[in-house]
This record gives C-alpha cells, structure tokens and sequence, in this order.
C-alpha cells in the first residue's frame, strides 16, 4: 500500500484487509484520485471553484474568515507544525479546543501537514486524555490555553508526547505568536487517498474507547453521499450547531460538509440552547445541528425567539422520538432531518430529505450506502422483522489495534450495535441499542419505545427506562423520570404515567417501576447512558 506517511504507525495498525468491511463506491462522483488530501480538497479546492472570496469560518464574537483566510491561518500553523515543532507525516496529533476558528485551523494544518488528527472532546479529563494519547501514542498536542490544565496533568504519563503546544493563548513560544511570523503559503503534503487522516474515539459509554481510523478519502467521500443527497443546504447556508468537532457528528455537520458545498459555519464555544439561538437570530445561521435533548429543551423555549431565518435543522446521535419531532415543528414550522451514524461510519448513513418525512422511522439508506436487517444467523431478515442493523458504503469501520474489530465487522457489513426493522417501503425504524432490549417474561421491549411514549405526557421533562431487577419476574421495565417545574413525584404521579403508556402503546410495556430523579446521566455528545441507569436498577433493588 503506497503511503506518504514517514511514520507509518497508523497504517502498520489498520485491521488486516480481510477484516475490513466492503467498500463500496456506488456514486459517479465517490471516483477519486490517487492522491488526495482532505484539506487541499475541501480549502484549496473551494478557492479554485472561484469561492476563495466567500465566507468560510465564523464566530458569535465577529470572525468572519474567507476561504483564503482560512487556507492562509492553517499554513501558517502547518509551518510551525512543520518547522518549529518537528511534525512528520503520520504523526499523530492531539488537538483539544471548544469548537472555534482557531480549533479549525489548527485541524486543516495537521491536515496540510500529512499528520493524523486526534480530536478530543472539551471535557474529557486527564484520565481520558491518557487512555487516548497512549493508544493513539501521540507525538504532539495543540491546546486551547483555556483548556490546557488537563493536559498539563496528562502528559507525564504519556511517553511519546514530545510536544505541547497552545493556541488561543499569548505564551511566548505558543502557536498564535509563532504563526504570526510565518508565511501564508504552505505546499500540503500531498497525501494518498487511503492516509489515514484522523483517529476518532468513540465516546466509550461502556468499555475502552475505541480509535476509530478515517482516510483522507473517507473524510471527503462521507461530504458527497449525504450532504449532497439528502441535506441539500445551498452554499449561501450558514450551519451551526452544538456538537464538538471532537464527534464526527460536529466534524461533518459543522466543519467538513459546509466547506464542501462552499457554504459557511458559525463556531460557538459554548453551545447551550440560548447561544443557539443568538447564532440563529443574530448571526443569521440557516442548518442546525445537535441532538435530540437539544431540541426538546430549544422547543419549550423558542416562542419568544425570532427563528424566522433557520431552514434546515438535523438531529442525530440518539433515536429521535415523535413527540420531539411534532414539538419542534410547532415552535418552528421545520421537519427536522433524522439521521443515524455512528464514529466508526464516520457521518450519517440512514436519514430523510426533510421534504419526505415518516416520524417514528429514521430514514432510508442515504444514496452511496446499502443496508439491511440480519437475523442470528447473519442472512437478511423479510420487511418488519427486527433484527441486527447493517450497513455498506464508502466509509467503515477500520479500528486502531482492537480485537473488537471482527465485532463491528462481519461478512464485509458495518454491524452498528443497533436493533432496526426496514417496512415494505425501505424505511428503516430504530428499535433500541442491542444491549438496550429488555427481555421480560418472555417480551422484547425496546427501552426507547417506552420512553417516546412516557415523553409525550405533558409532565414528562425527560426519561430513561431500563431493566431493572426483579424477585417475581427476573426484570421489569423502569423508568428513571425527570418532571417538568412544579410536577409533583410521587404515588399519584406514578399511576398516571403508567396509564398513560398503557394507553398509548401495547400495554404490557407500561413501566411497573418509575424513579423521579433531578436529571438523567448524559455524555458530553448528549447521549443518554442507559448503562448508568441500569447499574442504578441493580443497586437500588439490593
Ligand atoms: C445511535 C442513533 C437512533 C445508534 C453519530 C451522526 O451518534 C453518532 O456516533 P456514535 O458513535 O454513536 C452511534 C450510535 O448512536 N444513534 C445515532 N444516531 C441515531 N439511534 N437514531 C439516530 N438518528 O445507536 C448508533 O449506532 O456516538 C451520529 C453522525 C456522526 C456520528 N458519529
């Protein structure tokens, strides 16, 4: 295999070909070149299309980058990465930043650089940041200044990191001063299309995370399968968004796809529902991204917000329940794009243009990925059987050095961990993570199914259910629930969600167990931790 990595870490530790899941290139537009690197294409190339004069990056406090801007501040950071830090391509480096202009310049200069990106997420702590450096044994960091404490802490236990380096900080051998002094011109390294270009970690909600390795091609095939054929934003979209460019969520939404079409982002720091709407309201920002949970919290706010210019708004991560869909759609009058993907996948393979709804289903395979539903046995199950979801496509999983490699991939298909049926139509219609289905006397329930119901009462602020223990009936269905302000817990309380599920969907799915709680445990990407609340069902019926 041709590299231009003078460290060939990344490659010497790419699962055998044989365990690689099949590729496929079904589109005219996924034949690509030999070589190819993902900042030349998506930076260089924008200016070479004629948009080097656009907006490209923009921040809430008054950025406002052209593509030449952008392609200017990475090279001069590619310098110093290069010339003053010793950065080789193949190098892996860390890169810790809350999403900003900075923390995307620095990204498309390891880029420009040859190097391999590992992103990580703002709150993660020096215990994390270990357990990732070590597996990705990184040679260098780039740090937000603001961020840089855990890190300091990190570093002495991570023996290949030679270099830190801060940016968004005024030291005196930190990135912004020494860039100052450099060039505006850098010649990127001219990669092959199958370089790694980053290592992705998974969020890990159970277990170690796993380094999940994308090409340059990769990077660049995800940005014309859904962006193109399903999103369809317009280069004149400003997207925005809450999830970090650490996921490959934020990455795609809010990085990649927008440079790709030739539109523009706007980076917030701090993405909590009312920055949201200040990047929607003030700054005219069009695509939103971010997760379920965001929606619902945005809905109940959103009456005294003028939302008039957002045209497109994607949620992903977890299951989008109907009953956030339907509040959203009121608030806003926007059918919100559902999308499933996963960090292994790199973007979103299964979704919907948001002119061709179905609530309660996820979406079709987006166009230049495959899927299906298997069975136990590993053979396609017929339309309305749940079973395994698998998936094909120009991306896959390709773990760094991990044994569970031969888990997520079998007989060639992306196998997500997620339980789906697809009806007659080719819809495909979440059921619940695998390790999520509660097995009670003798019934399959799908956790999230009992939520999307408990979520409809106009009590219910948010909820969990898991299996819980049980002396009679081996496990039962519990749900963890968080009250809307001035919702009494209690007996009474408790009667009148069972009967409301009971009401709503097959009965005996109704929670026979309910706990009211402050908040549910989430990840920092807004995912719920079932695992967590599942360890609370076992250690509350000691
Ligand atoms: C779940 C969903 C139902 C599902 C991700 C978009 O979430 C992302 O990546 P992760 O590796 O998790 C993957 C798992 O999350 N999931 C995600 N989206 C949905 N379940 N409906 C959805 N719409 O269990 C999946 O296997 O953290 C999402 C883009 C990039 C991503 N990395």
């Amino acid at each position: 295999m041709k590299t231009a990595h003078v460290d060939t870490f990344a490659r010497d530790r790419l699962p055998p070909r044989e365990q690689w899941p099949d590729l496929v290139f079904d589109l005219p537009e996924l034949a690509y070149p030999e070589r190819l690197n993902c900042a030349t294409e998506l930076v260089r190339g924008a200016i070479a299309r004629g948009q080097g004069d656009r907006v490209a990056i923009r921040s809430p406090a008054g950025v406002r980058w052209t593509y030449r801007d952008l392609d200017a501040e990475a090279n001069r950071i590619a310098c110093v990465l290069v010339e003053d830090l010793g950065v080789v391509p193949g190098n892996r480096v860390l890169l810790r930043g809350p999403n900003s202009p900075k923390m995307a310049a620095n990204w498309f200069a390891i880029q420009k650089a040859g190097a391999i990106a590992v992103a990580t997420m703002p709150l993660l702590r020096a215990k994390e940041l270990v357990d990732i450096a070590a597996k990705a044994e990184v040679s260098h960091a780039l740090c937000d200044g603001r961020l840089a404490d855990e890190l300091i802490l990190a570093r002495p236990q991570v023996p290949s990191l030679r270099r830190v380096a801060l940016f968004e900080s005024d030291a005196y051998d930190g990135i912004d001063r020494r860039a100052r002094e450099k060039p505006a011109t850098f010649d990127d390294v001219a990669t092959f299309a199958e370089d790694v270009a980053m290592i992705a970690f998974t969020s890990g909600t159970t277990g170690k995370p796993k380094g999940t390795m994308h090409t340059h091609r990769d990077v660049i095939a995800a940005s014309d399968c859904w962006p193109k054929h399903t999103l369809k934003a317009s280069p004149d979209d400003v997207f925005t968004g809450s999830p970090p460019l650490a996921f490959t969520f934020g990455l795609g939404g809010l990085l990649v796809f927008p440079l790709r079409i030739g539109a523009s982002t706007m980076l917030v720091e701090r993405p909590a529902p009312d920055t949201l709407f200040e990047a929607i309201e003030k700054h005219g920002a069009t695509v939103l991204f971010t997760a379920p949970t965001a929606y619902r919290a945005m809905s109940a706010l959103a009456k005294d917000r003028d939302l008039s210019k957002l045209r497109k708004c994607v949620s992903a991560g977890e299951a989008l329940p109907a009953s956030t869909r339907a509040m959203w759609k009121e608030a806003t009058g926007i059918d919100i794009v559902d999308g499933i993907g996963s960090t292994e996948m790199f973007h979103i393979f299964i979704s919907h243009p948001d002119d061709d709804v179905r609530g309660g289903a996820t979406g079709k395979a987006v166009p230049g990925y495959r899927a299906c539903i298997l069975g136990d046995d590993g053979e396609p199950l017929p339309p309305g059987k749940v079973g395994r979801l698998a998936v094909k496509g120009p991306t896959g999983c390709k773990y760094l050095d991990d044994p569970r490699q031969t888990s997520y991939v079998q007989r060639g298909w992306n196998l997500t961990g997620d339980a789906y049926l697809v009806d007659e139509d080719g819809w495909y219609v979440f059921q619940a993570r695998t390790d999520d289905m509660i097995v009670t006397a003798g019934y399959n329930i799908a956790g999230p199914e009992v939520e999307s119901a408990l979520m409809r009462h106009p009590d219910v602020a948010d909820c969990g259910v898991v299996a819980a223990p049980d002396e009679e009936r081996g496990m039962i269905v519990k749900a963890y629930v968080v009250l809307k302000p001035g919702v009494e817990p209690g007996e009474e309380t408790t009667k009148l969600l069972q009967e409301y599920v009971k009401a709503t969907i097959a009965p005996y799915k109704y929670p026979r167990a309910v706990e009211y709680v402050e908040a549910l445990p989430r990840t920092e990407t807004g995912k719920l931790q079932r695992f967590r609340l599942r360890t609370m069902a076992k250690e509350g019926s000691r």
